[in-house]
């Protein structure tokens, strides 16, 4: 039996993406001279803060031009533009189904744990009112390798003290998806099948999700 249900966050919980890719393209035109193609908004998903930066500053060619220093700085800027975008956020901002999941693994004591790149997770979660129904939060300033790498969703795992063959991941990104799969856990999707074919599972909306889909995929 699922033991476990390590959560993303942007995506899956909430959709904060469209505030990031917000946040990045002000920073990007207004101190970086460069526009941003709507591609990026997805292309950034599950992406750490500074990673992002880097591919924005490559893709615009100017990626020699800053120092650490002015990467760190630029980084800070943007999430000061991102933190402004998200204050308004309210439970009215928790994507569909997801309450009633919470509510559902609850009662069949399912441990929850957070395995987003976001260092927002923890304010992001209090905004949506959901910050106490978490078990854990695995911090991503603490792992050495963000997504497509397992290391975020094996501390998820590690930080309910349940092996990752115990639990299900949840993710909405293609690297997500590939870090819960290194990570050795069932993977459980929201998105395009196709896009997202390395999960075990894949549901076109949150709305879907429910324990029974969660312990079906993860006893197949
Ligand atoms: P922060 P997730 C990710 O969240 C976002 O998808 C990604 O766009 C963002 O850059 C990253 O968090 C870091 O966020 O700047 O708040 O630390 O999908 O892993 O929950
Ligand atoms: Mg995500």
């Amino acid at each position: 039996q699922m033991q476990g249900a390590v959560f993303d966050l942007d995506g899956v919980i909430t959709d904060t993406a469209k505030y990031h890719f917000a946040a990045w393209s002000k920073l990007a035109k207004e101190n970086l001279d460069i526009e941003l193609p709507a591609s990026f908004e997805t292309e950034l998903k599950g992406v750490s803060r500074i990673d992002s930066l880097k591919k924005i500053l490559e893709y615009g060619n100017k990626l020699d031009q800053f120092s650490d220093d002015d990467i760190q700085e630029l980084a800070a800027k943007k999430n000061g533009y991102y933190l402004e975008a998200i204050d308004g956020l309210s439970k009215d901002d928790i994507l569909p189904g997801i309450t009633e999941l919470i509510a559902q693994l609850k009662a069949h004591n399912v441990k929850m744990s957070l395995a987003s790149a976001s260092k927002n997770a923890p304010a992001i979660l209090k905004k949506l009112g959901l910050f106490d129904e978490f078990d854990a939060i695995a911090d991503p300033a603490k792992v050495a390798h963000g997504k497509p790498a397992p290391d975020i969703f094996l501390a998820g795992a590690a930080a309910v003290d349940l092996k990752p063959s115990e639990c299900v991941g949840v993710e909405d990104a293609v690297a997500g998806v590939q870090a819960i799969k290194d990570a050795g856990m069932v993977a459980v999707a929201v998105g395009d099948a196709q896009e997202l074919a390395k999960a075990d599972k894949v549901v076109p909306t949150t709305a879907d999700f429910s324990y029974d889909l969660f312990e079906q995929t993860f006893e197949k």
